[in-house]
């Protein structure tokens, strides 16, 4: 049952979780969940204890599922404590007893404040907005005596549509059948146990891929507790400096994308959602790269729906390595690393995954973290290749770790060595440069023949500036006209994402980055999706390709 709605609601600024207590609360508002309440015209970009409450009628055991929140929470049940959902965009699961039937109380106490401890996941300098709300949906369901925890299904071989299917149990299980159906009907039944692994041909069945994204339904039943899983029948694999789906070989023409809007923060209604995806594949897009932090159910529904490759990441924005090196940020990475894979494991869509955003991975001390972690989600999936976006370029470490190498670049915006800083005209030079560095490092013999990406690169535009130098529409139309040219050439680069599609929340801090107007104004798009010139430059481009 969703718990979405209209909720009480109060706001304490300058207050954090710590200081809330539950005798005291009183309600003197309403807010929209899922919803960020410093987009609101009272609460806007206010910091402080925003505290959540609704009646609920439940009883008996039950599992409440909060889909993400920012910046952290505490969770209460008729005023008894729950948890905690201490890492933004983490999907947190809590399993209680509910009591007696009738109505109860479940309270979210949220603060966004920003931590800039060691062991903070989000640090005041992420060039990206820190929002609070309650950003994703919270449901909750009755426990039954079987409990389905995790349900993998992933294609084993292609051509006989031979599916894997893992799946975990929890309670009363012992002595009972488990069944399994796809579209319908029963593929397979077997004797239910804590962990099981079966694998089962669908022959003839319909495949997934960008032009035709076929879904099927499986459905895991025991006893009376049943899980439905949407899924694709499709594969990604990794050959001779290439990435395949379905065998063939196929080029990344991509957008990294922040799920955030004005008026939203980081709760984007589907409807917005649906716009982009549909409107970015229209213009010839067929990847996203979900920037910098695990992406929604809603935003991956769409893209099984609609055919749009996802890069799925964990939240990280230029971690240092005292963080990596902390067991208290490993503790939380590790968490969000366990709920991004699992989570999302099933969604065709997700061709990749990520961590660590432009990290310090041209420091040795970087590195144990990093296996780590790309063990950790090997552990889980081995289904889908791993990478991390590094703007370390030669001097990267850690590249040994990855099954795709990925280059954060911005030659013709930050300068690049050999490349005037002053330069006002587009010069294509500092382009063709930065890929030749990058492309010569990939070539290495030690990295054995990964596929190479470019996984940022972009250049500021103020709307309605026609100048033609920085900062203008035309400067970064000629940037994006050139890069797209460059990839649909090049043999060796496997595709592009650029930064970005739509201009998003940041800060504009005299010390920082220049940010004009608080936004990362590299969208091909505004924040309200208003086109730019380079998002029709990259259409006509995308289009001609064909
Ligand atoms: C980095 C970072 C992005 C964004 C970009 C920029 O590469 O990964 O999040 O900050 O730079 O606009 O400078």
């Amino acid at each position: 049952m969703k718990l979405d709605g209209i909720w009480d609601f109060y706001f304490a600024k300058g207050k954090n979780i710590n200081d809330f207590q539950i005798e005291n609360s009183a309600y003197d508002e309403f807010a929209v969940v899922p919803g960020c309440f410093d987009v609101t015209i009272k609460h806007r970009f206010q910091r402080g204890l925003a505290v959540y409450r609704r009646m609920v009628c439940a009883s008996g055991m039950q599992k409440l599922v909060i889909g993400a929140i920012g910046l952290r929470a505490r969770v209460f049940w008729d005023k008894k404590e729950l948890g905690i959902c201490p890492v933004p965009f983490c999907t947190e699961e809590f399993k209680f007893d509910a009591g007696n039937d009738g109505e109860h109380e479940l309270v979210i106490a949220i603060d966004n404040i920003i931590d800039n401890g060691v062991d903070s996941l989000w640090r005041e300098y992420y060039d990206f907005y820190a929002y609070g709300g309650i950003y994703r949906s919270v449901t909750i369901e009755e426990l039954k005596d079987v409990e389905i925890t995790f349900c993998k299904i992933t294609t084993k071989e292609l051509e006989s549509r031979t599916m894997d299917v893992a799946v975990e149990l929890e309670g009363d299980f012992a002595g009972k059948k488990i069944a399994f159906s796809v579209d319908g009907k029963t593929v397979l039944e077997a004797d239910a146990q804590k962990s099981s692994s079966v694998s089962f041909a669908l022959p003839g069945a319909a495949l997934w891929d960008t032009e035709n994204p076929n879904l099927h339904t499986l459905e895991v039943k025991v006893a009376d507790t049943v899980k439905t899983v949407s899924f694709g029948i499709r594969q990604i694999t990794c050959k001779d400096g290439k990435m395949l789906l379905n065998g063939k070989v196929f080029k990344i023409f991509g957008l990294n994308r922040h799920d955030c809007h004005p008026q939203h923060g980081y709760a984007v209604p589907e409807t917005i959602v649906l716009d982009d995806i549909q409107a970015i594949k229209a213009q010839g897009f067929n990847c996203i790269r979900g920037s910098h932090y695990p992406q929604s159910q809603i935003v991956l529904d769409i893209c099984d729906k609609v055919g749009m490759l996802v890069w799925n990441e964990s939240l990280g924005w230029q971690n240092k390595v005292e963080s990596l090196n902390s067991p208290g940020f490993q503790k939380l990475f590790l968490r969000q690393t366990d709920a991004l894979v699992k989570n999302s494991v099933n969604h065709p869509c997700i061709i990749m995954w990520g961590f660590l955003n432009e990290t310090f991975s041209d420091d040795p001390r970087a590195y144990p973290f990093m296996k780590v972690l790309a063990e950790r989600v090997r552990s889980i999936d081995t289904s889908r290749p791993l990478t991390y976006a590094s703007n370390r370029t030669v001097d990267d470490l850690c590249m040994d770790l990855t099954d795709i190498m990925s280059f954060n670049t911005y030659p013709a915006w930050y300068a690049i060595p050999g490349s005037d800083p002053n330069q006002q005209e587009f010069d294509p030079w500092a382009v063709e440069k930065s890929f030749s560095i990058i492309k010569e490092f990939a070539s290495q013999e030690c990295f054995n023949k990964r596929p190479v990406l470019i996984s940022e690169i972009g250049a500021e535009a103020l709307p309605g500036d026609h100048s033609g130098l920085r900062w203008s529409e035309d400067y970064q139309a000629d940037l994006i006209d050139c890069v797209l040219d460059l990839i649909q050439k090049d043999d060796i680069l496997q595709g592009v994402f650029l930064w970005m599609y739509c201009d998003s929340k940041t800060y504009s801090n005299p010390t920082g980055q220049a940010r004009a107007r608080g936004y990362n104004n590299k969208g091909l798009v505004d924040e309200y999706r208003r086109p730019k010139l380079s998002w029709k430059v990259a259409g006509k481009r995308l289009k001609q390709g064909k």
